[in-house]
């Protein structure tokens, strides 16, 4: 598969404590070019969080954009989405077998070992990191920084996503590295986040790695 440049992830706990809605970021991306989406929840699914996602999904398929869902197979399924999995998630075996041939399915990797075991997986791309500094996440595996990104791109087949800490500052290191696409939370939003505002940050995204 081919995965565009900006892969943006949209961490329902980083966008509640800014105050953004789910929905409209989705939808603020997608008018602003986005070419995949992740839904990412680490908390329980409540009927609420779901519906909300149910409305990313819609808005994903209007767009012809497809749809990753982070950890859970379950609601990847529901929502015919992608899967995005991490170390500690179902293993990419079963959930190939659950999810089809088909389905787009990615796997978090956090070093080169980790990188070597999950070249041999039946998944779609490869994400590592974290690449830098995130506030994105807890408890972090410890930062790769770029030069593990430039060794680690020859090891791989599949396309890599780096991840973790990626700014507009850094993207264009980050490609330069190897990377074939990047995984953003945090720096897609701006300082105050509006519909407007998560539109044409979006869209300065887009500008920024179309110039590397
Ligand atoms: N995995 C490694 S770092 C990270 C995940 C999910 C969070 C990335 O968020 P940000 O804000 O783009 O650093
Ligand atoms: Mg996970």
């Amino acid at each position: 598969m081919k995965l565009p440049r900006v892969y943006p992830i949209l961490d329902t706990e980083t966008l509640g404590n800014r105050g953004i809605g789910i929905e409209g970021a989705a939808a603020a991306f997608l008018e602003g070019g986005a070419a995949i989406l992740q839904f990412r929840h680490k908390a329980h699914w409540s009927r609420d969080i779901f519906t909300a996602a149910q409305g990313v999904a819609r808005s994903c398929r209007q767009g012809g954009v497809p749809l990753i869902v982070n950890d859970r197979a379950d609601f990847a399924m529901l929502l015919e989405a992608g899967l995005h999995l991490g170390q500690d998630d179902l293993p990419p075996r079963e959930a190939r077998r659950l999810m089809g041939p088909e389905a787009v399915i990615g796997y978090s990797t956090h070093n080169r070992e980790q990188l070597g075991a999950a070249a041999g997986e039946a998944v779609d791309y490869i994400a590592l990191g974290p690449v830098f500094v995130t506030g994105s996440k807890r408890n972090p595996d410890p930062v790769i920084g770029l030069e593990e990104v430039r060794r680690c791109r020859p090891l791989l087949d599949k396309p890599l996503v780096a991840i973790g800490g990626i700014t507009m500052q850094n993207a264009g290191d980050v490609l330069r590295a190897g990377a074939d696409s990047l995984a953003i939370i945090s720096g897609l939003l701006p300082d105050h986040p509006t519909a407007k505002s998560l539109r044409e940050r979006m869209e300065e995204w887009q500008q920024l790695v179309k110039q590397v």
